[in-house]
């Protein structure tokens, strides 16, 4: 098997999410440090333009979103499964719940202030913010956004009280991941600290998710990584092709993210079944690659 090579930041939860992944199934991983603001210009010689992170390399495939790369390290890795059949509509509820209290962290951090130097705030703010959104009313928003963390933490409080050891059963799957690595993010102030001292399941339950560990992570540079994609061939395509109606693989086509910021991508349509859509792109750098998205909030637009 070509090397799984990860692109990520420390900090960055969603990334965590992967890192425990590699634990859970115990593989070996090569570990790339992309910067925490933009310009990230061998990040997006691979991408494209998509500049969010985790991304997973393998060769000349390249796969965006951590809902596109859980799905393909049960693909090269079944066992243990991160999705179990039958529960894949639980756990990515429950992935749900931990975008919508990650994004409930990360305004509660705005409004707290202090948390994150002007370089990364400052980014944040010009790319990322959509419309609309206003990061000087932060402030005002903090008691309500601590109270919405509360309500969202007494919901798994309550899921874990008949004394399972995960959040569906007796086995770690994704759900127990998705769910970590915006509690993990608490961890960071005080005020987000405390509002886990009345929740002694889920704090039992962050112990075992977190002694899943991280695999075995072995340290890359970015400028190796595009070698490795430059000296490699793009996996053929094997899945049921489902296209969106009148389109068709080869076409041109535009990735846009419904996540405000994260950048768009475009290339020739070289993959798309029910989950999955990949665009085929020349790099000058790292050769030709092919692109993955989750099929979820990704939107295909045909450009020519
Ligand atoms: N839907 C994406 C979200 C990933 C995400 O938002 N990651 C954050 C870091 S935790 C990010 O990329 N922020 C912008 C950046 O680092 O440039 C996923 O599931 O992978």
């Amino acid at each position: 098997m070509s090397d799984l090579i990860l692109h990520h930041y420390d900090m960055s939860a969603y990334a965590e999410k992967i890192r425990l992944c590699f634990g859970l199934k115990g593989l070996p991983w090569r570990s790339v440090q992309t910067p925490m603001v933009m310009p990230k210009p061998d990040h997006t010689e691979l991408t494209g333009g998509y500049r969010r992170v985790p991304v997973l390399q393998i060769g000349a495939d390249v796969y965006c979103d951590t809902h596109c790369i859980t799905r393909v390290l049960d693909r090269v890795q079944p066992e243990p499964p991160l999705s179990p059949p039958g529960q894949e509509a639980l756990e990515h509820g429950l992935s749900r719940w931990a975008e919508t209290t990650f994004m409930m962290v990360i305004m509660a951090y705005f409004g707290i202030g202090g948390i994150f130097d002007e370089e990364f705030v400052e980014d944040r703010r010009k790319t990322m913010l959509p419309p609309g959104t206003n990061l000087d009313n932060a402030g005002m928003v903090l008691p309500t956004k601590l109270l919405q963390i509360r309500a969202n933490l007494d919901r798994l409080e309550n899921l874990l009280s008949d004394g399972r050891a995960y959040l569906l059963g007796a086995e770690a799957c994704l759900a127990d991941v998705s769910a970590y690595h915006p509690i993990m993010m608490l961890g960071l102030h005080e005020r987000t600290r405390a509002l886990l001292e009345p929740t002694r399941r889920i704090r039992d339950w962050m112990d075992h998710v977190g002694a899943l560990g991280h695999g075995k992570p072995s340290a890359m540079e970015s400028l190796d990584a595009i070698a490795v994609a430059r000296d490699a061939t793009p996996a053929a395509f094997e899945g049921e092709p489902t296209v969106p109606d009148g389109m068709s693989l080869g076409d041109p086509v535009l990735v846009l993210a419904d996540e405000f910021g994260s950048g768009h991508v475009t290339g020739a349509l070289a993959a798309s079944d029910l989950h999955e859509i990949a665009v085929r792109r020349q790099t000058e750098r790292a050769g030709e690659v092919v692109v993955h998205f989750p099929r979820e909030e990704y939107t295909l637009i045909k450009t020519g």
